[in-house]
């Protein structure tokens, strides 16, 4: 029997996630924690406990009370909020994860998922179909963060012969929980500003094109690369995934085919920078080949849903 912890389900991953693995493992195998209070999806169909990552004797303590057998760990300050507390967010980023490794080799858990990002290339690397293994050299705390952590993981994998898996999510798309502090996070907001407002103030260019991906696919194929063989999964650190690619003009086509008075305007900051230096596609032959990985949502199919999911929102609020 598996017994799983998921650290940070209150998050824009963690939030469907945790729903997602319950439906595999049972409601009652999964255990959410999070420093704040998750949804009452989470809270009433499961195990919820606030929990610290950073604490390591709670961590610890609560591993071995509830048997723990996998952990996925997804607490982390994205790409924008990294830039303004930099320190900060490299210690929570770094720390988070170097706990759980350490205390995953400990104590012999047999499964560890942990998300890497697009934020790993940087301005050197090739900006189309970015491929698996290239030029990283991240101009962001985040993105720092994020390779250094690619890096421990595949150390650990080797040197302790654990079972650590990981993906580079490209920016995700989601209307169950709002995304925080990322740089993506505009194809998210755009949803909520085109039904509430009809209008758009972009923080990226027109023709910033980015990797994005429907957190449906996302979830799905976490789900699979941790459902996997562990002798299939030849990269150790973390895997290249592809979903959709486009820039915030596409996005606001796309939309004006829903709403046809929808309007966008721009007003670039500072995350515009950080967009600069990260691809535009990505190359996932690797998690094709291995785990069969395939996205399944294409601008069209996403729009329609995101719009349809958020105007409900909207109306049960009401
Ligand atoms: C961000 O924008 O920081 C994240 C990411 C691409 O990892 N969504």
């Amino acid at each position: 029997m598996e017994n799983i912890l998921v650290i940070g389900s209150s998050g824009q991953i963690g939030s469907e996630l945790t729903l997602a693995l319950r439906k595999v493992y049972g409601n009652n195998n999964v255990f959410a924690t999070d420093i704040r209070e998750s949804s009452k999806e989470i809270t009433q169909s499961g195990p919820f406990h606030l929990l610290d990552v950073l604490d390591e004797k709670r961590l610890i303590h609560f591993v071995i009370r509830y048997k723990i057998t996998q952990i996925y760990i997804l607490a982390a300050v994205l790409s924008g909020n990294a830039e303004k507390l930099p320190l900060q967010a490299w210690d929570i980023n770094m720390k988070s994860l170097l706990n759980i490794l350490d205390l995953s080799r400990e104590v012999g858990i047999k499964k560890v998922f942990w998300p890497s990002s697009i934020a790993v290339f940087g301005k050197t690397t090739p900006k189309v179909n970015t491929p698996q293994l290239t030029i990283m050299e991240p101009n962001t705390v985040y993105g720092i963060s994020k390779l250094a952590g690619e890096r421990w993981c595949e150390y650990y994998n080797y040197k302790y012969d654990m079972d650590i898996r990981s993906i580079r999510y490209p920016g995700l798309i989601s209307y169950k929980t709002e995304a925080g502090g990322g740089t993506t996070d505009y194809a998210v907001e755009i949803f909520y500003d085109a039904i509430e407002k009809g209008s758009y103030d972009c923080f990226l260019k027109s023709d910033t094109k980015l990797p994005m991906m429907f957190m449906p696919d996302a979830i799905r194929g976490t789900v699979e690369l941790m459902e996997s063989e562990k002798s299939v999964l030849k990269i150790k650190s973390s895997y290249n995934l592809s979903g959709i690619s486009f820039d915030p003009q596409q996005l606001s086509d796309e939309i004006k085919k829903f709403i046809p008075e929808f309007k966008i305007s721009y007003n670039p900051d500072f995350r515009q920078s950080i967009a600069d230096t990260w691809p535009q596609s990505i190359d996932d032959s690797n998690a094709r080949t291995d785990w069969g990985w395939k996205s399944d949502y294409d601008l069209n199919k996403m729009t329609s849903i995101m719009l349809e999911e958020i105007k409900n929102k909207f109306e049960t609020k009401i």
